[in-house]
């Protein structure tokens, strides 16, 4: 998981300025450690289109040796072959998801401690904590728990690995990471980038200062 998590890139059509797969290329070039396809929201792709864009983007991902993670479909994931799934709380039940899916890797995200608590029972391999900071990009975020979160959950025990979300950007990533985080996990700050490879190279900089 350490060398997955640093530099974790999540992104679905609805969320890219410039062309998906593109994006994507570039933001391996630019150090990306991991990619979540997470096409969802006002402006996502439906049914066959999204299976397709899923499955390009996986080519990408498989062309570098990049872990691909679906987000919430676990059919997807099941069909596409995924490395890794990721869900929320409010999908389907954590126990449910561990039984279905026959790829590798299970990440959760969590908001609370007693959460964060949870995942480590079922033997989840990341859990994803936040929003840290305040997001555009999810309209239905809870409220900002701020990066000392990640030292609260780390201070009750818990070692799961950790990628901090929500409003990461490359002014207070090192926040997140000094924290105790194994890694950072965005989308606009890259996604929404005009030269999404640069915007990988230089968060990828600051993690390796941090
Ligand atoms: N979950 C919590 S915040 C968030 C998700 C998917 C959105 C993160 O997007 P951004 O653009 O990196 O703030
Ligand atoms: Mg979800």
């Amino acid at each position: 998981m350490k060398q997955i998590l640093p530099l974790y890139f999540i992104m679905g059509s609805q969320d890219c300025k410039l062309d998906p797969a593109f994006t994507l290329t570039e933001a391996i070039k630019g150090g990306i450690t991991c990619f979540q396809f997470r096409e969802k929201g006002p402006g996502s792709l439906q049914g066959t289109e999204k299976v397709a864009l899923g499955r390009k983007l996986q080519r990408i991902c498989r062309e570098s040796n990049i872990p691909f993670i679906v987000n919430d479909d676990i059919e997807l994931a099941n069909t596409l072959q995924a490395d890794g799934i990721h869900v929320g709380q409010d999908d389907m039940p954590i126990e449910e998801v561990v039984h279905k899916f026959v790829g590798n890797i299970i990440g959760l995200s969590v908001h609370t401690v007693e959460e964060a608590k949870q995942a480590a029972t079922h033997n989840i391999d990341y859990i994803g904590v936040g929003p840290i900071f305040p997001t555009g990009t999810k309209k239905d975020a809870k409220k900002p728990v701020g990066a000392s979160h990640i030292h609260t959950i780390r201070d009750a025990g818990i070692s799961t690995p950790i990628v901090g979300i929500g409003g990461i950007t490359k002014q207070n990533a090192h926040h997140v990471i000094q924290a105790g985080a194994e890694g950072i996990s965005l989308i606009s700050a890259i996604s929404m980038s005009d030269y999404p490879q640069l915007a990988a190279k230089q968060l990828k900089a600051i993690l390796t200062l941090a």
